[in-house]
């Protein structure tokens, strides 16, 4: 496939940000793709570039070494982009910038082989598509929501096939508004922003959500990098050691239907998160985001080390699409749980969806059901439930 034209411009994500959108052209075909930006990011994450730099690195230097060049394979344009940019975390060229050519340049491969992206995704990563779980966001905390809540997400998974699952977390959405009353604020991610005086009230409500809708469970991101401060968390104006901690996560799934927890320690506390999952590893999922940052020697680790027995994938941590497809395998092939995730600040780039589909993920991230840019990756994943039915 050779690239003849690419350009860039700048978008508003949903935090009303700019970012980066790139369109790549290969004789009559086009692809567009954009990149999403975190506020909670882990330290090891591939770097961002403001989004002038980015675009500016795309038309200029990354354009006149693809352009009217020949690729075989993504891998190939990939491998490039990696040894141009030539640091270990993208910072020259901007891990945005180049994940933007990287998506479109698949998007491209796609197109030009004339199969569905989650097809191409499989196929690259020999891997067996299947529908992911939704783990839908519905009440905002954290960083996401002026830390009203103390956790960063509480969200409900459900697990069906995706047009039964969106029906199922839709009514349980409206019925969550109904509780929590008209004027609630909503967060970052597109769920509730409630305040509650007590760690336990949204897990008390989430709870009566499970109870009344079918095949549903719920699920944290604790986000605790972001509530570790002077060697402790600080939850509700209360300090918490890592044993303290561990003593409130237990409690609550004692008394919750809590299916998983993502970053339940901050991401430098490599032992905390070995210690938990050795304990409740066996029963519930424990994640990790900002502690492997979809990085594949992050994960190799993390596997290593028995830290975790489920990651999050996000491209933009790693910033192309072939990285995030070994860390895919990596940790697929450790017997990990992949669940692909969207970032805080969204764009309506759908291509998350198509990777989760692709790689069969265990579930998708992919937010509230109260934002555009979150429902067009639902809307995508039903999209796809009807492309896989006749392809
Ligand atoms: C997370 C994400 C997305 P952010 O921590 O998992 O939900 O948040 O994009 O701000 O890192
Ligand atoms: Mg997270």
């Amino acid at each position: 496939m050779r690239i003849d034209k690419i350009a860039a411009r700048t978008i508003l994500d949903t935090r009303g940000r700019p970012t980066i959108e790139t369109t790549l052209n290969a004789r009559d075909l086009e692809a567009i793709a954009s990149v999403p930006s975190g506020k909670s990011t882990g330290e090891r994450e591939a770097v961002e570039l403001d989004a002038v730099s980015a675009i500016e690195n795309v038309t200029g230097e990354i354009a006149a070494v693809l352009g009217g060049r020949d690729f075989s394979s993504l891998d190939e344009l990939d491998v490039l982009l990696i040894a141009l940019d030539g640091t270990r975390d993208k910072s020259r060229l901007g891990a945005n910038a180049i994940l933007s050519v990287s998506i479109a340049a698949q998007r491209l491969f796609a197109l030009q082989e004339n199969i569905p992206l989650w097809k191409a995704v499989a196929n690259r990563a020999e891997t067996t598509p299947s529908a992911p779980r939704l783990f839908v966001n519905v009440m905002n905390g954290g960083v996401h929501a002026g830390f009203k809540l103390p956790f960063q997400e509480y969200m409900l998974v459900v697990d069906d096939r995706t047009s039964v699952a969106l029906a199922i977390a839709q009514k349980a959405f409206i019925k969550l508004g109904e509780i929590l009353g008209q004027d609630t604020p909503m967060g970052d991610e597109g769920g509730y922003a409630p305040t509650f005086d007590t760690l336990e009230r949204p897990f008390e409500i989430l709870a009566e959500l499970v109870e009344e809708f079918p095949d549903t469970s719920t699920a944290i991101d604790a986000a605790a990098s972001q509530l570790f401060h002077d060697g402790a968390y600080k939850i509700l104006n209360k300090s918490y050691s890592s044993e303290e901690l561990t003593r409130v996560y237990e409690n609550l799934i004692a008394h919750f239907p809590i299916h998983s927890i993502e970053d339940p320690f901050n991401e430098n506390a490599r032992d905390d998160f070995v210690r938990i999952t050795a304990t409740l590893g066996e029963k519930k999922l424990i994640i990790g985001d900002d502690l492997t940052c979809s990085n594949p020697k992050l994960i190799s680790d993390a596997i290593k080390n028995k830290a975790v027995n489920a990651v999050i994938i996000k491209p933009n941590q790693i910033g192309t699409v072939s990285e995030a497809i070994e860390s895919v395998k990596i940790a697929q092939s450790a017997g990990l749980k992949v669940i692909a995730s969207h970032r805080s600040g969204e764009t309506d780039d759908t291509f998350i969806s198509d990777l989760a589909y692709g790689v069969g993920a265990y579930g998708i991230k992919a937010g509230g059901l109260g934002q555009k840019e979150r429902l067009e990756k639902y809307s995508r994943l039903l999209a796809i439930e009807r492309e896989a039915e006749t392809v």
